[in-house]
């Protein structure tokens, strides 16, 4: 029933009284559901407003700008602005770090976000979404030094998406399990609708870009071609496929009901080093995935204990049921 399930805050509440989650970071959660709220409402006007389209600019990655990324990105912005612990944002949108504290002092937070993940549905009315993530500075740092920005995954103490979909739905983890939670239409309330998600250790669906075949590296190749082989091939059973544009549905599957998503570096994207981003795509969906079972892997090694670079840096991806990615891993130790 509707008025059984948790709302986030008394879900938030709990956290702080159970786990110790600052009141702070609550706020600062509330903050970025707001943030997801308006979002979801400019995106199901859109059409109307002319905002599905791009924009005149570019962004740093040289990818156009919709107006709606803009406006996604503002709004996290300015929600988040609410919060006097937040010492600096990393935003997929905007090229230079974010500095909201002239002396960002030890327990301080830094979020990074990409306000609107696949916006490229927004045309063909697909979903999209919002991806985030929090670290708290174990020490005090300097405002503007970029290199203290630069934390590996493993010091995430939050990390969450919205979709924007048939329903809005925020789906978070705090270090203690993944939680998902839905946006009621008429009070404006996210209420809990699975807490605890786990991805199936198996799973016999895949999600890539199939279309990217001949620049894959040998091991992924050899993973797919197994997968395409069905019941004759090695796996013995036959797979199915899925490939959505945006990665937070693609991850919500894996998590509602297993499998495995991929996007490796292959001949075409090697330069850059893949094609998604590791501060504010792979890390917060690599915690999500691991606080549910599953593993997060760039084929090698596991994403959190990358050691950013640089606030754009991009990494080879692969997340999902444990026995899927684990094979994955093998295929590339035995032919690197
Ligand atoms: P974006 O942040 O510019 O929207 O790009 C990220 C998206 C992911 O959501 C999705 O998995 C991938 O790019 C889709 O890539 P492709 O264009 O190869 O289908
Ligand atoms: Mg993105």
């Amino acid at each position: 029933m509707f008025y059984d399930r948790l709302t986030l805050r008394r879900f938030l509440l709990q956290e702080y009284r159970t786990h110790g989650v600052e009141k702070d970071l609550v706020f600062l959660l509330e903050d970025i559901a707001t943030a997801c709220r308006e979002i979801s409402f400019a995106i199901r006007n859109g059409a109307f407003f002319g905002t599905l389209g791009s924009a005149a600019s570019k962004n740093v990655q040289g990818e156009t700008q919709k107006e709606l990324d803009i406006f996604a990105n503002d709004q996290f912005v300015s929600h988040i602005r609410n919060c006097s612990r937040v010492a600096a944002l990393v935003s997929e949108e905007v090229e230079e770090v974010i500095w909201l504290k002239d002396s960002p002092a030890a327990g301080d937070y830094i979020v990074y976000f990409d306000p609107l993940d696949g916006s490229s549905n927004l045309d063909v009315n697909l979903s999209v979404g919002s991806i985030f993530s929090i670290v708290q500075l174990p020490e005090a740092i300097e405002a503007g030094d970029v290199a203290s920005v630069l934390r590996p995954g493993t010091e995430q103490i939050c990390a969450g998406y919205s979709i924007y979909g048939p329903a809005t739905t925020l789906v978070i983890t705090l270090g203690h399990g993944v939680h998902e939670f839905v946006n009621h239409l008429g009070t404006g309330e996210f209420r809990i609708v699975s807490g605890h998600m786990k991805v199936a250790e198996e799973s016999a669906e895949f999600s890539i870009n199939a279309s990217r075949f001949g620049d894959w590296d040998a091991p992924v190749r050899r993973y797919i071609e197994e997968c395409l082989e069905g019941e004759a091939g090695p796996r013995r059973k036959r797979f199915g496929m899925r490939w959505s544009g945006s990665m937070v549905v693609d991850i919500h599957r894996i998590l509602t009901r297993g499998g495995v998503f991929l996007y490796p570096e292959d001949r075409d994207n090697r330069a850059t080093g893949g094609k998604l981003r590791l501060l504010y795509e792979a890390n917060p969906m690599g915690f999500l995935i691991e606080q549910a079972g599953g593993i997060a892997s760039t084929g090698r090694a596991r994403i959190l204990e990358v050691q950013p670079t640089s606030i754009h840096q991009r990494t080879p991806v692969v997340l999902g049921s444990r026995s899927e990615v684990l094979r994955i891993e093998d295929h590339h130790t035995q032919m690197d």
